[in-house]
């Protein structure tokens, strides 16, 4: 990759709008938008707008719109940045790119290369290149929010609170190595200093689940015995009736989703086939599906008819394996012989999809079940990648704790530089090519 190459794609998408943004940046810049906007001055005024005509290569005009010029290095990837927004005509866009392309120091961008430019001059760390990816993918309000944050660096911060301290600690344990008499005592409070590190590490690792969540949307199933009232819960949950209720067992054979937004925290909510009915070969292939569907979602909502007796609830429970369940006592506007339903069961929420009697508590337990306390959205977007680096930077700083008990300083020094360089592939102050790589593909070309 040569940085000095000037890079051209199409910012916006490959189909018809309201406008469609031609995109420059490297040093040529300025020299191929003006070949496409002839009209504006030489040296243009930085960051104002001029209306333009963008011609072909014989002068005639192909459009009219605006030309915008953003000088090195006040611009978003640091280098000189043209910007024309033309009409978004998709076949227009890519005659005006393919002028820009013919140029010999133009190349095409790959995806996300506007922002990898960025994060290699210095305008953004690796965290907030990330979260321009996480923007464009965001698809409930708690993701835009987080999402935002993390391009304000609210992960950049934290991690740069981690790293400052520990890179001093880091250069006052070389400096009594390599310099005892003058740096004497400088790693006198090392043990504090790295349990201090390591805690910090421990709870930023321990958003990554609140992260997880939020990128990619809660999921809860329904599921329990047949006939329990399940789909008539789904529905009063949707909002609408989606799933098929019926009087006759096993009617839901499939298992249906719909995508909701709960306090902006995106849910998708499954609703399964009952799981021991006497099955037919259709209904056995939906029960398969119940108990997959059920080991992968975060949250398994046991809906239990009334008089489902506490012994056959438990083996229900043991159906959702690992995963957190939430317990109803279903169809609780029914009175079986004088007792409400199954509201016996400790802790199940009485619920009445029917009537629709504890459908918002229902609604309020799953949400802090899923969530805990706080609103979805403030928190760092701690992603999978982010949280394998650090765990190792938390176990790094668990074995620096160690040898400064047992072993020598330099084995306590060694650990800490492997923890600075684990937290320096978040922050990308230690990212290899091949981190980048595997980072940007995940952007949109014009990115
Ligand atoms: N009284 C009462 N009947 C319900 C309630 N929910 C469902 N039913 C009835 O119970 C039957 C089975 O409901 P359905 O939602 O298909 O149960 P599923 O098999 O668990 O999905 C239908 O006849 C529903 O009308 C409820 O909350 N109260
Ligand atoms: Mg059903």
């Amino acid at each position: 990759m040569t940085p000095s190459a000037t890079l051209a794609a199409l910012a916006t998408a490959p189909t018809a709008g309201a406008v469609g943004i031609l995109r420059l940046s490297g040093p040529a810049s300025l020299e191929v938008g003006r070949l496409l906007a002839p009209g504006v001055p030489a040296a243009p005024t930085p960051r104002h707008a001029y209306l333009a005509s963008f011609v072909d290569a014989h002068g005639a005009v192909l459009d009219e719109g605006l030309f915008l010029y953003f000088r090195a290095p006040h611009s978003f990837t640091g280098e000189d940045v043209v910007e024309l927004q033309a009409h978004g005509g998709p076949r227009l866009l890519r005659l005006l790119l393919a002028r820009a392309l013919a140029h010999p120091a133009v190349r095409p961008a790959g995806p996300g290369e506007f922002t990898r430019r960025a994060f290699l001059h210095g305008r953004i760390d690796l965290t907030r290149a990330e979260a321009v990816a996480d923007l464009v993918a965001a698809d409930s309000e708690a993701a835009v929010r987080a999402a935002a944050a993390g391009l304000a660096g609210a992960l950049a911060t934290r991690v740069r609170a981690l790293e400052e301290p520990l890179r001093a600690l880091h250069a006052d344990l070389e400096g009594v190595l390599d310099f005892p008499e003058e740096a004497e005592g400088a790693d006198a409070d090392a043990g504090p200093r790295l349990a201090s590190s390591r805690a910090e590490a421990q709870a930023l690792l321990a958003e990554a689940g609140r992260g997880r969540l939020v990128r990619r949307g809660a999921r809860v199933a329904l599921y329990g015995p047949v006939n329990a009232g399940k789909s008539t819960l789904f529905n009063r949950l949707v909002g609408e009736a989606r799933a098929l209720v019926d009087e006759e067992p096993g009617t839901t054979r499939d298992v249906l989703e719909a995508r909701l937004e709960w306090e902006g925290l995106g849910v998708t909510l499954l609703d399964t086939a009952g799981l021991r009915e006497a099955p037919g070969r259709v209904e056995a292939l939906g029960i398969a599906r119940t108990r997959e569907v059920l080991a992968t979602v975060d949250l398994a909502v046991l809906v239990l008819p009334p008089g489902e007796d506490a012994l056959a609830a438990r083996r229900w429970e043991e159906d959702a394996g690992a995963t957190p369940i939430l317990r109803v006592a279903g169809k609780c506007d029914v009175r079986a012989g004088g007792a409400r339903g199954a509201e016996g069961m400790d802790g199940a929420l009485a619920v009445s999809g029917l009537t629709g009697e504890g459908v918002e508590a229902l609604r309020a337990g799953m949400l802090s079940r899923l969530w805990g306390g706080g609103a979805p959205g403030a928190v760092a977007l701690v992603s999978e990648r982010h949280a394998d680096a650090l765990r190792r930077a938390a176990e790094a700083l668990g074995r620096a704790g160690e040898a400064l008990r047992v072993s020598t300083l330099e084995a306590v020094s060694g650990e800490v530089g492997l923890a600075l360089e684990a937290l320096g592939e978040v922050s990308g102050t230690c990212a290899s090519e091949a981190l980048l790589d595997a980072i940007f593909q995940r952007f949109c070309i014009g990115k």
